[in-house]
Parts: C-alpha cells; sequence; structure tokens
C-alpha cells in the first residue's frame, strides 16, 4: 500500500481509468493546485506561485481501486482515506482573535476526532498526522494585540493538548506561512505509523521556542521520517528558515538567509541520518521555496544554485511561492521532501 507524491501540471487529468477497462492505476487521496492568478490562489486558500511559474499540482496517490475510497466531512474538515493513509483539509474565514484561536482549536479537534473515527474499525489501527501545512491570511499582522500567528499558536497547542497527543516532542512535521488573501488554509498528511521526529541541533526545538515569540510555542516537529513504501524511507522536512537558536540570523540580506537556511536544512538531514540508514540528498528532493519578496527570486535561486548545482533535479523542479514568513524579518522559507532506500 505505496503512497505516492507528486508534481504535474494540473491539466494532466488525475489518473483515469485506461481505455481497456482496466481499473485505474491509482485514486488522488489529496491535492494542492498552485497558481500564479490571484484569484484561482485565493480560492484554493493557498500562497500565490511567483509570476511566470506554470500551475502545480501536488498530489498525494493511493494505489487502492476507487471502489476502497472513504472520504467524507467531520466538523471543519474534509478527508479521503484509502483506509491507511488519510488526508485532509479545512478552511475557514476568520474575523478577530478570539475567534482565530478558537476557530484554530476547533480546526484540529475536528482533524483529531478524523483520525480517531477513521483508524480501522473500532479504532484497530491509530492515525497520526504526519504533516501539516498550514496558511493563515496576513500571518504577522496584529489582531486584537495579538499577532496572527500567536493567536493560531495558542488554538494549534491547545487542541493538541486536549486530544492528548504531544505538543512537544513527537509533534508532526509542519509548516505555518502567510497569504495575502483568503482563508486559514491546513492540509494534512496522515497514516498508520508514529512519525519519527528530527530535530536539528543548530536550533531550539520550536516546541521549546521561549516566550518572546509568543504565549504558547509553536506545535511542530523539524521533520518527520515515515515509511510510506516498503524498503523506502521518507523524509518531511518542516518550513526552515535562517534561525539559530531560537534567533533570527541575517536581518535584511535574503542571501544569507538562503545559505543559513541551507544549512539548517543539511543539518536536519544529517540528524534524519543517524536515525535511519536511508540516505537523503538535498538536491534530490521536493523542494518549495517560499518568499516574502518575490523580486528576491534571483538572488535566492543563485544561492541555491550555488550550493546544489544549477542541473540540481530539486531546484530545477522547486516550487516557488510568494508567502509571509511567519516572523517579520524573515524573508525566505524552504521546504524539503523526498525518499530513499533503507
Ligand atoms: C521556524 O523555524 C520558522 O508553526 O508550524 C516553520 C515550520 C515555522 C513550521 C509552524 C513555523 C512552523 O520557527 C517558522
Amino acid at each position: 500500500m505505496t503512497l505516492r507524491f507528486e508534481r504535474q501540471p494540473p491539466a494532466a487529468a488525475c489518473p483515469a481509468p485506461c481505455a481497456t477497462g482496466a481499473p485505474p492505476a491509482a485514486i488522488v487521496l489529496g491535492e494542492r493546485c498552485h497558481d500564479s492568478d490571484a484569484a484561482l490562489a485565493r480560492a484554493a486558500g493557498l500562497p500565490r506561485l511567483l509570476a511566470g511559474e506554470p500551475p502545480c499540482a501536488e498530489r498525494w496517490l493511493s494505489p487502492v481501486s476507487p471502489a476502497r475510497l472513504r472520504q467524507g466531512c467531520t466538523g471543519r474538515v474534509s478527508w479521503r482515506s484509502d483506509g491507511r493513509w488519510l488526508h485532509a483539509s479545512a478552511r475557514i474565514e476568520v474575523q478577530s482573535g478570539a475567534q482565530l484561536r478558537e476557530h484554530t482549536r476547533a480546526l484540529y479537534a475536528d482533524l483529531f476526532e478524523v483520525l480517531r473515527l477513521q483508524g480501522g474499525p473500532e479504532g484497530g489501527i491509530r492515525l497520526h498526522a504526519l504533516k501539516i501545512w498550514n496558511y493563515l491570511p496576513h500571518i504577522t499582522a496584529d489582531l486584537d494585540g495579538l499577532e496572527v500567528y500567536r493567536h493560531f499558536n495558542i488554538g494549534r497547542q491547545q487542541a493538541f493538548l486536549e486530544a492528548g497527543l504531544s505538543a512537544f516532542e513527537g509533534a508532526p512535521a509542519a509548516c505555518a506561512l502567510g497569504h495575502h488573501d483568503g482563508p486559514l488554509t491546513v492540509h494534512v498528511l496522515a497514516g498508520p505509523e508514529v512519525p519519527r521526529p528530527v530535530e536539528n541541533p543548530r536550533q531550539v526545538s520550536a516546541y521549546h521556542y521561549p516566550s518572546a515569540y509568543g504565549p504558547r510555542s509553536p506545535t511542530f516537529s523539524r521533520a518527520a521520517l515515515v515509511s510510506l513504501a516498503p524498503d523506502e524511507e521518507t523524509l518531511l522536512v518542516s518550513g526552515t528558515a535562517s534561525i539559530v537558536g531560537h534567533e533570527t540570523c541575517h536581518v535584511g540580506d535574503v542571501a544569507a538567509q538562503t545559505a543559513e537556511t541551507l544549512r539548517n536544512l543539511e543539518a536536519v538531514l544529517a540528524s534524519a541520518h543517524r536515525q535511519t540508514s536511508a540516505r537523503f540528498d538535498l538536491r534530490q528532493m521536493d523542494l518549495t521555496v517560499y518568499l516574502r519578496d518575490p523580486g528576491d527570486r534571483a538572488t535566492v535561486e543563485a544561492v541555491l544554485a550555488q550550493a546544489l548545482g544549477a542541473a540540481a533535479p530539486g531546484l530545477r523542479n522547486a516550487l516557488w511561492l510568494h508567502a509571509d514568513v511567519c516572523r517579520a524579518d524573515l524573508l525566505v522559507e524552504m521546504e524539503a521532501q523526498g525518499h530513499a532506500r533503507c
């Protein structure tokens, strides 16, 4: 029951039944469609692709026949499952700080309820969130006296604790970025395996950030190791930025922030390599680059090309998104995802 990830032009229709009547090769469990068009991005609740980037659909594909597919809506969360892997998403509009905290808590509570109810008959299997993508409107704006991201962190941590899940060691991998117009959007990949958390020794674990960054710390691990296919390990790396210890480095210098981000990504891979025999290579991974200022693209791309090689598949297939990073002084954030034999 191998789960696959792909990036394709959205026009390349979802895997369809062959003309022979043979069953389709796979079903789409979940997808995120990225576009540089503002209206399409808003409708998807996602950050825009940088201008000129071709539209891209990121998809999780399951090999099961459509007959095995289960799907539904639980509270604010819609989900699809093949009985083993589950993809969920939710979108909510928020107006006030109190509402943002409460709606975030309720959204995550709904998500954890889905994982509980869909974990096989009588909860035979426990489903675990592996990676969570969070997109918040105006993430660094003040809302009723507190930053949007900090309200979000309060609601998120509360939901983990109320569900009896660790909000600290063992939290799923995640990212949290801001878009400019649209709802709070959450996408989740879940599965039957407990994700093995990976931390970065160069950085304070985010769940232990001091309270200077908000009354409740962010709930995520630097990466999660999971096995989505036999003899294979997948590394889901969280959003990674120019933070050493808990402090932002190279304020105002996007090239230096990019280089620091790469050092952090390499440190996360090195940590993962101490936990598995699989060997990950950033140059071969699916990279996502979030830029606060689209005008920084050439600078960031030059640093990445210097470090990874201009021809590296990871760089050539990178997804470039226009998003606010969750600290006003961070200009760039990157995510990576890849698999390797073990
Ligand atoms: C950082 O390292 C940058 O709140 O889920 C990265 C990944 C960041 C995930 C989250 C935030 C989150 O703190 C920001």
